[in-house]
């Protein structure tokens, strides 16, 4: 009898096998996790989008309460943006260096922090407010709290573009021990319920060009402030 070849496809044994899925949200904390390099596919629309933002309201450096120059610069969009100056922390609708109201969220943006809380288990976020934060090598973010929004159940989504950097996840104390977590370009990070008033913080940004964003990190974080 003559051999009959197979035909490959009878023994494909994943022929019928669901289409790849993104990669689950893997847990940082109780209510937070993280999507590793969620935001890959829509930068091609999110970056074009940043630009006109910041053409808009530019990256500024912001005076503390106590009268410290935040290393980080800023920029915001949305209904309300935040700000710090010597009199306080707090939201507005006007960007003070301007006095026009911050530029409007664009749809993109919205877009994608819906799909990432959705993927996180948030099923109707509604962020009202985006706080654009640039690093240069050498920027930092002490540990804080965030404690400015009005409403504390709902999610805060930050995305993470260019340097890398060293995220410093803590307790409900300062002095509680921290641990850290790596976060690359296109990572975003969902936290919500019980670990929204953790201390937080961004080690230095080390020395580096990225290929695409250049001697920097950008972090986008989506809050309902309002
Ligand atoms: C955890 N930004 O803007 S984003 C901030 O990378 C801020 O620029 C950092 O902390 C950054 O306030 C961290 C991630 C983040 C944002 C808010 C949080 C983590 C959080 C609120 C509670 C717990
Ligand atoms: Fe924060």
């Amino acid at each position: 009898m003559r051999y009959e070849p197979m035909n490959p496809q009878t023994f494909d044994l994943f022929a019928d096998a669901e289409p790849e899925q993104q990669p689950k949200c893997v847990q940082i904390g109780e209510q937070s996790c993280v999507l590793r390099g969620f935001a890959l596919p829509w930068l091609d629309r999110v970056l074009p989008a940043l630009e006109i933002v910041l053409a808009a309201a530019a990256f500024r450096q912001m005076v503390t309460p106590g009268g410290f120059t935040m290393s980080v610069a800023l920029s915001s969009c949305g209904t309300l943006g935040w700000t710090t100056d010597r009199s306080g922390y707090r939201y507005t609708r006007h960007d003070p260096q301007t006095g026009k109201p911050w530029p409007a969220m664009p749809e993109v943006f919205l877009q994608l922090a819906q799909a990432a809380a959705q993927e996180a288990g948030f099923m109707d976020f509604a962020p009202d407010s985006c706080l654009i934060n640039r690093y240069v090598p050498g920027s930092k973010m002490s540990l804080h709290q965030d404690k400015d929004e009005h409403d504390f159940a709902a999610p805060i989504v930050s995305i993470s573009l260019g340097l890398p950097a060293m995220f410093l996840f803590g307790g409900f104390e300062r002095s509680d021990k921290s641990q850290r977590i790596p976060l690359l370009h296109g990572d975003i990070v969902v936290w919500g319920g019980v670990d929204r008033l953790r201390y937080h913080g961004v080690l230095p940004i080390k020395d580096g060009t990225h290929p695409q964003l250049g001697e920097q990190r950008i972090n986008f974080t989506f809050r309902t402030a309002g």
